[in-house]
């Protein structure tokens, strides 16, 4: 069988977010030479035009790969087509049999369709907003124990999302970690409980969860609040 090498480092445009942890998870996983390269989405660095020539949504993560499919550079955005780009280059995490990648792209969709959007906007209510407004919180607090329950229901007598351990395990892995400021007692979802330890105790996980920003890149965006700013009054450009 043919392997794809990779002979240099992918660029990884990433703050440490879940879904910048995604790709450095997967990157990890893959086992082939990646580079960082912080973008600090409190200061606005995702609005630089060089960044915008890769991530025209001013989002991390997005990569750069030296060695695209025709042998030139590519970039992606998204995590989700980020992951089903370096999945499918190398032949990793996703499965080939079209029935068993249905699963995995219905699994990887649902989060990239719910379960990451529905959980920023609970902690966006319940945490940053000047305001506190009980209609929206409750709203999302409420979709997210929903979409838990849909996850723990998934993983009842499954190790993985999925079948094998996949891209869509990874996509969800960083957005559950959060459970306790999205308001969830895990104790309720002792199957994404189980679930979450056993990603967490694969060497690659916690290296993809540790990939670090400069020290004084750091961000609380509880507190900060010119990062706020940055971040939540953004309208078209
Ligand atoms: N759907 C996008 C969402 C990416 C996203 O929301 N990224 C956030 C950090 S987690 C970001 O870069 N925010 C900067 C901004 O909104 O200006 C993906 O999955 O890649």
């Amino acid at each position: 069988m043919l392997m794809t090498t990779q002979t240099q480092p992918i660029q990884l445009y990433y703050f440490p977010t879940p879904n910048g942890h995604k790709i450095s998870i997967m990157l990890e996983e893959l086992g082939v030479p990646y580079s960082v390269h912080p973008v600090h989405i409190g200061k606005g660095d995702q609005f630089h035009p060089d960044f915008l020539t890769i991530s025209p949504n001013n989002k991390i993560p997005a990569i750069l790969d030296p060695e695209g499919p025709d042998g030139k550079s590519i970039s992606v955005f998204e995590s989700g087509a980020i992951l089903k780009y370096l999945a499918e280059k190398f032949d990793k995490f996703y499965p080939t049999d079209p029935r068993a990648r249905v699963k995995v792209d219905e699994w990887l969709f649902w989060q990239m369709g719910g379960f990451g959007p529905m959980l920023g906007q609970n902690h966006h209510f319940a945490v940053y907003a000047p305001e506190k407004i009980p209609y929206a919180i409750d709203r999302y607090r409420n979709e997210t124990h929903r979409l838990y329950g849909v996850l723990n229901r998934q993983l009842e007598g499954r190790d993985y999302i999925a079948g094998e351990y996949s891209i869509a395990d990874m996509a969800t892995l960083s957005w559950s970690l959060g459970w306790e400021r999205q308001g969830i007692d895990l104790a309720e979802f002792p199957n994404i409980a189980a679930w979450q330890d056993r990603l967490k105790a694969r060497p690659a996980v916690a290296r993809g969860l540790a990939v670090p920003l400069p020290e004084d890149e750091k961000m609380d965006l509880a507190t900060d609040k010119d990062a706020q700013n940055v971040l939540f009054n953004q309208r078209a450009r």
